[in-house]
């Protein structure tokens, strides 16, 4: 509460504005940056700026006062959040969830690291050895999930490339029993920014180049400086402790240096058929994949195509399709090696023999980091992905909010207010509807790739969506007539959208592979070519079914907010960019959720908890009460303070309109403890 903190540190809830204006909220965002306090509530949400410089606001002191505390007692935190989805997954036996959404560069991934390390250090007093070594294999994933799934881009030197959910599963006495990792749509794509690889980190940009599509070995140097040596002395420590075997992480190493090896292969054309530029590599990556030097070259250079009569006859590739093929077979590498990391750490953290009778329910709390929205110069199907996915949190967020409130007013019988704001909804549509969205028209246009072009595929767009009012294209809008494209719109390149949806080519060989890690990353490698052919889903679509999958998953457990603001685009720890924090807090819908929260009721407690609290500040209330029901003893509690029109009675709680109202009682509150303390010292004493 503001008052906790000072007023000069502005409020700590936007609530409390004098005025709901995006004027009031920006100078209270900005005030409170500028003062280093980088939280503030809407409510429940925490609305959270990057402050780019290590805070002192984690460490142990604040755990301990963050520990069993309600959000209002404290200042504005991420550990009073994450104490609050703690409490309600352990008092009420509720599924919780707390999703972290904000661009790239916001500090998603820094919060949820931090909401772990306070779960991990309010869990397990009793220190029990099984419970510590989950705890350790949690948080140590993090390390490994980003030294593989993390990149540098323009955006953010440690971007999430990978969007991850993960579930903390908790027995009866609120101790982490194990966990689940899922990982969404891992951007492959590394193309070179300058100085590369930081320990095992693969750096990303926009910037054209060359060879673009994968990473490559001219982008990659290793490099040897103190700090990256450390961070590799990490992630092997990591491994480790997670329990990856000595083999597995040497396998992990050669099919790490094979991905490079082919990032860097080049092909040559006599004008017949296609060769591989010195054929060194090829041995190398036979080497380092345990497989025959001949299955590498063939699958590099030559496709398995079924016939129409089920034939199956191999064709050599152009020099182009040769570089597209190797290009798909590194991706996928990668891609597989990052899944079978996830999978391996699931093993390990999967809760096993859980018994519900002798165990009790077996709770949930989520944590979900995933890449923030994104615009780069260039935006292709990676980044439509990742903003497609945005648009769906940022619809979850909207129906949560509105539908959980006004769920609360119906259940307790309030009367309800509408609020205005902008529904998404229409974004979400035009990506995923089926038939005439975006991704439908993509697909059609997939399965009959070779026939259908880029251009085709365009025209197609062009003709379903023409009326849409959020879609437009150069052809539809020339951009020197109508249209700022840079402006207004977020422009996506459409090359490179159309990919044949995934055939394997190299699946077979690999899954024939001595190498155990490689086998297991393609348990589907024995799948004829025929069978591989069949109609397979999309990019695109199998993106679309697991955003879905996900939505489902938080839908139904009780949603935490952290929303999360880049006050600039320089990393700077004293610099906030007006115009673009407005932006985001536009589009998050930030000043929505403050007038819904407003419109209805700031603040809302169950009756007893009210009166176990304020019974001290009524004559009536304290020690204890005479009256029939709790909730009249909460009535005579308002009255006497004067608060009457400032609140409503809804069934089982208290609900007030003005937290300023519990402003009062809090400070009544404070300053009767120690008068209180004093005279409960004389009790005991027997002085009185
Ligand atoms: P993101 O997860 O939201 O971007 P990060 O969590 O990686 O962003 O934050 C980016 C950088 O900002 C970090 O590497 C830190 O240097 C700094 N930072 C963020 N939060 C804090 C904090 N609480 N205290 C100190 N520094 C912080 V992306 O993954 O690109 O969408 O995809
Ligand atoms: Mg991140």
């Amino acid at each position: 509460m503001a008052e906790l903190e000072g007023l000069e540190f502005g409020k700590s809830d936007f609530v409390l504005l004098d005025e709901v204006t995006m004027e009031q909220f920006m100078e209270n965002l900005k005030l409170r940056f500028e003062k280093g306090r980088i939280y503030t509530y809407i409510g429940e949400v925490v609305v959270s700026v990057n402050p780019y410089q290590q805070m002192d606001i984690y460490g142990k002191e604040t755990i301990d006062a963050y520990r069993g505390r309600e959000l209002y007692e404290n200042p504005p935190h991420l550990y009073a959040v994450s104490d609050a989805a703690y409490k309600a997954m352990k008092r009420r036996a509720k599924d919780t969830c707390i999703v972290i959404s904000g661009e790239s560069g916001a500090g998603k991934t820094e919060a949820s690291k931090y909401i772990m390390q306070y779960i991990a250090a309010i869990t397990n007093p009793s220190q029990r050895k099984e419970v510590e070594s989950v705890k350790n294999v949690l948080l140590k994933s993090n390390c490994v999930l980003e030294a593989f799934g993390n990149a540098k881009t323009n955006r953010n030197d440690n971007s999430s490339r990978f969007g991850k959910y993960m579930d903390i599963n908790f027995n009866f006495n609120g101790d982490p029993t194990g966990g689940h990792i899922n990982n969404y749509l891992l951007e492959k794509v590394r193309r070179g920014v300058g100085r590369m690889m930081e320990g095992l980190r693969l750096q990303t940009g926009d910037r054209p180049q060359k060879n673009k599509g994968v990473i490559s070995a001219t982008a990659v140097s290793l490099s040897t400086s103190n700090n990256d040596r450390s961070s590799h002395k990490a992630v092997m420590s990591a491994l480790e402790v997670i329990g990856f075997t000595k083999e597995e992480i040497n396998s992990i190493y050669q099919i790490l240096a094979s991905i490079l090896l082919l990032g860097n292969m080049q092909f040559e054309s006599d004008g017949e058929s296609v060769q591989i530029q010195g054929l060194e590599a090829v041995n190398q990556i036979s080497e380092l994949t345990d497989t025959e030097p001949d299955s590498v070259s063939k699958t590099l250079l030559y496709r398995t195509v079924a016939t129409g009569g089920g034939e199956v006859i191999e064709k050599g590739h152009t020099e182009q399709e040769a570089c597209f093929g190797r290009d798909a077979f590194a991706k996928a590498l990668y891609e597989r090696l990052f899944g079978w990391i996830v999978s391996r750490i699931n093993s390990v953290i999967e809760v096993k023999d859980y018994n519900p009778v002798l165990h009790g329910k077996n709770t949930v709390i989520g944590v979900l980091d995933i890449y923030g929205f994104e615009i780069f110069d260039n935006n292709s199907f990676e980044q439509f992905c990742i903003n497609y996915c945005n648009e769906k949190l940022q619809q979850l967020f909207i129906e949560l909010i509105l539908r959980q409130e006004q769920g609360e007013y119906q259940r307790e019988g309030i009367t309800w207010q509408h609020i205005d704001y902008f529904n998404n909804q229409i974004i979400v549509d035009l990506v995923e509807q089926s038939h005439k969205g975006i991704i439908s028209i993509l697909d059609e246009a997939c399965l009959t790739v070779g026939k259908v072009t880029d251009t085709v595929c365009l025209d197609s767009m062009d003709t379903k969506l023409a009326q849409h009012p959020h879609y437009t294209s150069r052809k539809l809008s020339p951009a020197d007539k109508t249209m700022d494209f840079q402006k207004d719109f977020l422009v996506y390149t459409l090359t490179h959208f159309l990919m044949t949806p995934l055939s394997l080519p190299f699946a077979p060989f690999l899954s024939r592979s001595a190498n155990p890690v490689l086998k297991e990353m393609w348990p589907d490698g024995h799948l004829s070519i025929t069978e591989v052919t069949k109609r397979p889903l999309t990019a695109a679509t199998l993106f679309k079914n697991s955003i879905v999958a996900l939505v489902d998953k938080l839908a139904c457990k009780e949603p935490y907010y952290v929303r999360c603001i880049k006050p600039n685009e320089v990393k700077s720890p004293v610099l906030f960019d007006d115009a673009r924090c407005e932006h985001q807090v536009a589009y998050l819908g930030l000043m929505e959720n403050v007038m819904v929260r407003r419109a209805g009721f700031a603040y809302r407690q169950p009756y007893a908890r009210f009166l176990q609290r304020y019974k001290m500040t009524c004559e009536y209330t304290w020690p204890n009460h005479l009256m029939a029901s709790d909730r009249e003893a909460v009535e005579a509690i308002v009255t006497q303070h004067g608060f009457q029109d400032d609140v409503a009675y809804g069934h089982t709680k208290l609900f007030v309109r003005t937290p300023r109202s519990l402003f009062t009682l809090e400070q009544e509150r404070a300053a009767l403890i120690p008068i209180l303390v004093l005279f409960l010292q004389k009790v005991w004493r027997g002085a009185l």
